[in-house]
């Protein structure tokens, strides 16, 4: 009996609630005295909240509701709003929390992968789980979906900052956003400065959002880590990459040695079997970008000393005794961090050197700096919540279109 349903809930909610156990109570004293040994406890416990249904027809309010799943009642939402009401919930601000955020509803319903997906979680790691229904504002035609997504961003960023202003760290904070709800997700994150720990985006939505500027769609600066998993590129999914990192997974193949995790078309949009997402870091094991076979991944950053007026490009290559893995960190124009997930075939500890290489843009009318200045770290995948990246203890110097190497030391545990 962890709850307490009068301290945790909305007041809006508290009528319905005093309704229901009125209506408890006249159960009870109609029913033989017999039977009501043990049930008055139940009228203090809190009760499970679901979904909200709308209707499809237009001229709905938005109606965010938050429900916190726990690992105590993994299949009972508990309404919650960021309050000082929380420390009465279930909530545990040293745990991380995962929001969830889904996306268009046609005809107004609860998506049906909801509790598959928060079981799955919970039943992996202690976290919180936080479902975001905005169910009425994702109803009707799509365009008027995407009309209320900034609204719904402002909520749920307020509903963020009040848990941040409760002690919870930004870091421990992880959104999963499908399809719209990815957009929303992005936006959340761009609102508080791309500071939260991590945005994954599951088929991320392509209508309206393709030729989108980063500040309106999902993009890697939203969070200090971004990935999204695209399973329906050709249709209603977005076709451009939008994280750190980007799996496009059509045709993807079981591998020996790795587990199973996309089999398309199997549920409800997101094409991903929902009991394998809670072990998500098992998808870098899976997909490459480039080559079919389990590789490690690693998060790898330059941030510049000084912003450039225009995009910078460097090379990165990891080196063991037997392998040469390479990929292009991009910084966009005015901003002074470029990240960039690498996949490599041995593990990082096996790493001995890493090569930088600048490429400089020349154009016909402009030609670009000869060097550029700055600093070199990486972080092996999956990051945890103390995500500690290790950085070249200097600032390099790298000369255009010329290979740097350094010793990458980290030693094999
Ligand atoms: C919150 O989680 C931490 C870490 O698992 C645990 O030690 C602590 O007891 C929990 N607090 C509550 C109130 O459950
Ligand atoms: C989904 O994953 C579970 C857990 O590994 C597995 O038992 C199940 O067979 C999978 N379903 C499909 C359709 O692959
Ligand atoms: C790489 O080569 C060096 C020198 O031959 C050797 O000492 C080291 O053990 C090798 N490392 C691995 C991971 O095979
Ligand atoms: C997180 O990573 C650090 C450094 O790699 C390590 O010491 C720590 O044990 C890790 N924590 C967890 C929970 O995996
Ligand atoms: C709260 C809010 O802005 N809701 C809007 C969601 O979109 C529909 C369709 O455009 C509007 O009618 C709602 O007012």
């Amino acid at each position: 009996m962890p709850y307490m349903a009068s301290e945790c809930q909305r007041k809006g909610k508290m009528v319905e609630d005093q309704k229901r156990k009125l209506l408890m109570v006249l159960a009870l004293l109609l029913l033989p005295s017999s039977a009501q040994s043990g049930n008055t406890d139940r009228l203090t416990e809190h009760h499970c909240m679901d979904f909200q249904r709308a209707s499809f027809l237009g001229g709905r309010k938005l109606k965010v509701q938050f429900l916190l799943f726990t690992s105590l009642s993994p299949s009972c939402g508990e309404l919650i709003s960021a309050d000082d009401g929380i420390k009465n919930c279930g909530f545990n601000s040293s745990l991380e929390t995962k929001i969830i955020i889904h996306g268009f509803r046609a005809l107004g319903t609860k998506p049906s992968w909801i509790e598959g997906l928060v079981q799955a979680i919970l039943h992996t790691r202690q976290v919180n789980v936080i479902a975001v229904d905005w169910v009425y504002g994702s109803t009707g035609a799509y365009p008027s979906a995407v009309e209320n997504v900034t609204q719904l961003a402002l909520a749920i960023s307020q509903f963020i900052s009040k848990l941040l202003a409760l002690g919870v760290s930004g870091t421990s904070i992880h959104i999963i956003g499908v399809s719209l709800g990815a957009h929303v997700g992005g936006l959340v994150g761009h609102f508080h400065g791309g500071r939260l720990g991590r945005i994954t985006a599951l088929d991320p939505a392509g209508p309206k959002y393709t030729r989108a500027s980063p500040e309106e769609r999902l993009d890697p600066g939203d969070a200090l880590f971004v990935e999204a998993i695209h399973t329906d590129a050709d249709n209603f999914g977005i076709r451009i990459p939008v994280g750190h990192i980007d799996y496009f997974v059509n045709g993807g193949k079981d591998q020996p040695g790795c587990p199973r995790f996309i089999s398309a078309g199997l549920l409800e949009q997101a094409g991903v079997n929902m009991s394998r997402l809670p072990q998500e870091v098992k998808v870098f094991l899976m997909t490459s970008p480039s080559a079919p076979f389990c590789v490690y991944h690693s998060l790898v950053e330059f941030q510049l000393q000084k912003k450039r007026n225009r995009v910078t490009s460097i090379e990165i290559s990891f080196s063991s005794n037997s392998t040469k893995d390479t990929a292009k960190i991009t910084i966009p124009k005015d901003q002074e961090t470029g990240k960039r997930l690498l996949a490599h075939r041995v593990p990082l500890c096996q790493i001995n050197s890493v090569t930088l290489k600048y490429i400089p843009k020349n154009l016909f009318w402009s030609k670009d700096e000869p060097s550029i200045v700055g600093k070199f770290c990486v972080a092996p995948l999956p990051l945890n919540s103390s995500r500690t990246m290790s950085c070249l203890p200097w600032s390099l110097t790298l000369p255009s279109k010329t290979d740097i190497s350094y010793e990458l030391p980290t030693a094999c545990a």
